[in-house]
């Protein structure tokens, strides 16, 4: 039985909270960029935006209905590093990696921590989290459909761009495993979910079962 009200699960979730309301925060600004990319499907781009935008408003909810204020802080310098890279490739403008570090490796990120959520999540939480399962998973697939349309040109791209970002999600999946510790996730539960989740993605734009499995053992072997 978790006890919602108690003071080491409140603090733990003031961080956990605010990491989720910026990396949504985060998800909306970059499907607007992603809309500016991709001008053929700017509409498209347009409405997964605004989900991210509810989603942060719903996320920001669930802190206010246990009386936990986010720790806004800490959301924002974990997402730095991740969310400079994406600058750096919007600068550029590497629409591929743009959308593999979003529409990939963040939605799964986002699927395998709400996943890992849901059993141990307070009921008005979990019935928020549910809703937004489903429209991470919509992110995810616009994205696999995109890429993978593309074709094998790219797929050498795929694994550049992953290989620079898996590090730095796993790095805020440690930095926060004591507070998700906490609130009652176990990390080793997120990242086989992560790896079940994003396997499958890599396969479904074409990448080599092979190639997704050395990726994700490369990154969870080296210490960083
Ligand atoms: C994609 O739409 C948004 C990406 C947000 C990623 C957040 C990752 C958060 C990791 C820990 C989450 C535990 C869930 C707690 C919910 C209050
Ligand atoms: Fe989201
Ligand atoms: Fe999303």
């Amino acid at each position: 039985m978790i006890d919602y009200k108690s003071s080491s699960y409140c603090d733990a979730y003031s961080r956990v909270n605010a990491l989720v309301i910026v990396g949504e925060a985060l998800a909306d600004r970059h499907f607007r960029s992603l809309a500016r990319l991709i001008p053929e499907d700017e509409e498209h781009l347009l409405m997964l935006a605004a989900m991210e935008g509810r989603h942060t408003v719903d996320f920001s909810s669930c802190g206010r209905n246990l009386g936990v204020k986010p720790s806004m802080a800490t959301g924002k310098s974990l997402f730095a590093a991740l969310e400079r890279l994406f600058r750096a490739l919007e600068n550029s403008r590497d629409v591929v990696g743009c959308l593999v570090l979003q529409g990939l490796i963040i939605e799964c990120f986002a699927v395998a921590a709400y996943r890992a959520y849901l059993p141990v999540a307070d009921p008005y939480a979990r019935a928020i989290t549910v809703a937004v399962i489903d429209d991470e998973t919509k992110h995810l697939n616009y994205a696999e459909c995109w890429l993978q349309a593309m074709g094998e040109q790219i797929h050498s791209q795929i694994v550049h761009i992953c290989e620079k970002a898996l590090p730095l999600t796993l790095s805020i999946l440690k930095a926060m495993k004591s507070d998700l510790h906490a609130i009652g996730i176990d990390c080793t539960d997120l990242l086989a979910f992560f790896c079940e989740d994003f396997t499958q993605a890599l396969l479904s734009v074409g990448i080599p079962l092979a190639d997704a499995q050395r990726l994700l053992i490369k990154t969870a072997a080296v210490e960083h």
